[in-house]
C-alpha cells in the first residue's frame, strides 16, 4: 500500500520556488527513483519520521554520521551542553585538541589533525598539502570515487555525481580538470601507465580505501598496499577518503584494514555525530605545510566549531566501547544474508557488496568491482525497489550507487523486518 506523502508533496511544491531542486544536497531530491522526496520530521534511533508521520527504517543515516543511530541520548546532552556554553568563538579550544588527540591515538599516521567543516574542504585541502610537497600538479582519482565537490576532485565523481549521470561538472575549467586522471577502481595497471607516461607530474593518488560512492565496492586484495608502493615509488603521495570509512569500519581508519600506507587521509561522517565536520590528517612533516605552521593555506570560520566537536567526541567516546564493531559487523552481515537469500528467492540477478555495516544491493549485475561493472546494474528496477521498500515502512538511499548505512540502533527486529519488505518487494516486482 502506497504510504501517504501529501505533506512532503506540498512541501515539495513550496522548497522547487526558493530553493535549486529543492533540496540543499543533490541526491536528496530523489531524481533517480522519481516522486517527491520525504520530508523528514525527526528521527530517533533506527526510525525517522516523515512530514506524513510515517515511521521508516532508515539507512540513509545522513549518508554515514548517525552510526549510533538518530539523536542518541549522550550525543544530544553533549551538544545540548554544549549549546548553553556557546557555539563558536572564533578563537581555540581544549575540546579541539581532545578531538586531535583522540583521533591520533586511534590512527597511527594522524600524527597532527587539521579540523574543517565538510568532506569537500578537507579532500581540496589534502590535494593542496600533496602539491605544496611534491611540487607537482596532477592527480589520480579512480572512476565512481567521490571525494567532495572541489573542482579537481569533481571528475568522473561518484555519489550524486552518479546517480544524476553527470560525473564530470558544467562549471569546472577545462585545464583544471585537465590535471586529474581518472583509472578504474581496482586498477594498478591504469594507475602504473599514468605514473610512467608523465614522470614526475602526479603528485598524489587519491582513494576510498572501500569505495562506498557507487555502491559499495571493496578493494581487490593486495590492491591498497600496492597502490601505496606505486604510488610512493613515483614520488607522489597517497591520499586515502575515510570520510565515510573513518571510525565506520573499526575504531580508527579503514586503511590499516587494507594493509595501506598513506601518507594523508580525510575523515569527517561519524567525527562530527552528525554536526558539520571534516579533517585533515598525517604525518607531522606534511601537515605543518599548514598555516600558520607552513605555506599552505586554509581557514575557516567555523572549523571545530565547539558543537560538532562535543558531538563527535562523544560519538567516539561511545565507539571506543568493547563489543561495538562486533555488533556493527553482525548486523551487517545479518542484513546482507537477507537480502541475497531474498535476491535468490526472487530469482532475480543482482549481488549485495558489504564491508562492516556498509552494504549495496545492486539489481541486474551479479559482480560488482568497479564504476564500469556499478553502471552495468538496473537503475530502473532499483527505482522500483527504493519505492516498494518506502512503502513498507524501510528509508533507501534514493540512488543504486550509494551505500546502506546500519547502525548500533538497528535491532534483529529492524533488520528481520527489512529482510522481510525486500522479500516481498522483489517477489512483487
Ligand atoms: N558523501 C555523501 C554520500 N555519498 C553525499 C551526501 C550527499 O551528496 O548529500
Amino acid at each position: 500500500m502506497k504510504l501517504s506523502n501529501e505533506n512532503s508533496q506540498a512541501l515539495f511544491k513550496r522548497a522547487l520556488e526558493r530553493i535549486p531542486g529543492a533540496v540543499n544536497s543533490p541526491v536528496r531530491a530523489w531524481r533517480a527513483v522519481g516522486g517527491a522526496p520525504a520530508f523528514i520530521h525527526s528521527g530517533q534511533g533506527a526510525y525517522l519520521r516523515d512530514a506524513d508521520g510515517n515511521r521508516l527504517i532508515d539507512y540513509v543515516g545522513s549518508y554515514g554520521p548517525a552510526i549510533l543511530g538518530h539523536a542518541h541520548p549522550a550525543v544530544v546532552a553533549a551538544v545540548a551542553d554544549q549549546a548553553g556554553r556557546g557555539f563558536s568563538f572564533g578563537a581555540p579550544t581544549e575540546l579541539e585538541v581532545e578531538l586531535a588527540e583522540r583521533i591520533a591515538a586511534a590512527i597511527p599516521i594522524a600524527e597532527k589533525v587539521r579540523l574543517v567543516s565538510s568532506g569537500t574542504e578537507a579532500g581540496m585541502t589534502a590535494l593542496r598539502i600533496a602539491r605544496a610537497a611534491t611540487g607537482r600538479n596532477g592527480i589520480i582519482k579512480f572512476d565512481g570515487c567521490y571525494h567532495g565537490h572541489s573542482d579537481a576532485l569533481l571528475v568522473r565523481a561518484g555519489s550524486g555525481a552518479m546517480t544524476l549521470g553527470v560525473p564530470d561538472c558544467a562549471g569546472v575549467p577545462e585545464a583544471l580538470a585537465a590535471l586529474t586522471r581518472v583509472a578504474p577502481y581496482n586498477s594498478l595497471a591504469a594507475v602504473e601507465r599514468y605514473l610512467s607516461a608523465e614522470p614526475k607530474a602526479i603528485a598524489a593518488v587519491i582513494v576510498e580505501p572501500l569505495a562506498a560512492n557507487m555502491g559499495v565496492v571493496p578493494p581487490a586484495p593486495g590492491f591498497l598496499r600496492e597502490l601505496g608502493d606505486l604510488a610512493h615509488r613515483h614520488g607522489a603521495l597517497l591520499i586515502c577518503d575515510e570520510v565515510i570509512t573513518g571510525f565506520r569500519l573499526r575504531y580508527g581508519a579503514a586503511y590499516e584494514l587494507y594493509d595501506a600506507a598513506p601518507d594523508l587521509i580525510m575523515l569527517g561522517k561519524i567525527i562530527g555525530g552528525g554536526m558539520p565536520v571534516g579533517a585533515i590528517a598525517g604525518r607531522a612533516a606534511l601537515m605543518d605545510l599548514l598555516a600558520p605552521a607552513g605555506p599552505v593555506y586554509q581557514a575557516g570560520t567555523l572549523s571545530g566549531n565547539p558543537l560538532s566537536v562535543r558531538a563527535g567526541l562523544e560519538t567516539l567516546k561511545l565507539l571506543a566501547q568493547p563489543g561495538v564493531y562486533e555488533r556493527l559487523e553482525a548486523a551487517g552481515a545479518r542484513l546482507a544474508a537477507g537480502l541475497g537469500a531474498a535476491l535468490a528467492a526472487a530469482g532475480r540477478g543482482g549481488c549485495v557488496n558489504r564491508a562492516g555495516s556498509l552494504l549495496t544491493l545492486f539489481l541486474g549485475t551479479d559482480r560488482v568491482s568497479d564504476g564500469a561493472s556499478a553502471r552495468r546494474a538496473d537503475p530502473a528496477a532499483f527505482a522500483r525497489f527504493f519505492h516498494a521498500m518506502f512503502d513498507r515502512g524501510v528509508n533507501l538511499p534514493p540512488s543504486q550507487f550509494e551505500a546502506m548505512f546500519v547502525s548500533l540502533a538497528h535491532s534483529d527486529a529492524d533488520l528481520d523486518a527489512t529482510i522481510a519488505a525486500a522479500r516481498a518487494a522483489l517477489a512483487a516486482d
